[in-house]
């Protein structure tokens, strides 16, 4: 909102509506935030540690799009996609467990918006299907994505035109010697590994 100042109309930092419970984008729908910023009631969603099976503060179905949201912490388990979805100027101030999980086959298309502060994954693929990330910021993060450990379905991981600065790992990470991963026209600074577990002849950068 704005706030009249002396300086006159300034935007304000709205504090963000606290999640009690999942908000589900139902199949096909989509959910428009407008800029507004979303934090997960510790207590129901998850505190956003590195604890597994924290609750997702969306959930989308098949087809849905997530757009112009910001996530604040905590974070607790993101953003779960059951199918393809597509997510648009999202933002995760500080990733909580991960920030995206792919939890049954589709593509995820992420399109803008940044991730900051993962202490592991930015993006868990949890089953086979494609991603693509594109016009992305990501910043002191663990991975920006990562295959779920040990399987080995395939995955298509492409990554264009972003800046990635400050990373641990890796950028894209696999077990699956069928996992195909692709950057092109991005940046990095301070990135030990581009990719990590790929078979040769799976990777490629330009
Ligand atoms: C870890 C864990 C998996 C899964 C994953 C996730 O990799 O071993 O079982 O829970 O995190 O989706 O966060
Ligand atoms: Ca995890
Ligand atoms: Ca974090
Ligand atoms: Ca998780």
């Amino acid at each position: 909102g704005l706030v009249a100042s002396v300086f006159g109309a300034i935007p304000a930092s709205a504090a963000p509506e606290i999640v009690k419970t999942t908000i589900i984008v139902e199949k096909g729908k989509t959910y428009d935030g407008k800029g507004k910023s979303v934090a997960a009631d510790p207590n129901t969603l998850g505190d956003g540690s590195q604890k597994e099976n924290q609750k997702p503060i969306f959930r989308l179905e098949a087809g849905a799009t997530l757009k112009n949201v910001v996530i604040e912490a905590p974070a607790a388990d993101g953003v779960h996609c059951y199918g393809s979805c597509n997510i648009e100027n999202v933002t995760w101030k500080d990733v909580g467990e991960d920030a995206l999980t792919l939890k049954s086959s589709g593509t995820v298309n992420i399109t803008g918006g940044a991730a900051y502060k993962a202490y592991d994954k930015v993006f868990q693929m949890n089953a086979s299907g494609t991603i693509n990330i594109k016009n992305f910021r990501a910043d002191d993060i663990g991975k920006l994505v990562r295959q779920n450990g040990g399987t080995s379905y395939a995955v298509t991981m492409n990554v264009d035109n972003s800046n990635i600065s400050n990373v641990k790992d890796s950028i894209l990470r696999t077990d699956s010697g069928s996992t195909k991963g692709k950057i092109t026209n991005t940046r990095y600074s301070k990135v030990p590994t581009l990719f990590k577990g790929f078979s040769s002849g799976n990777t490629s950068q330009s």
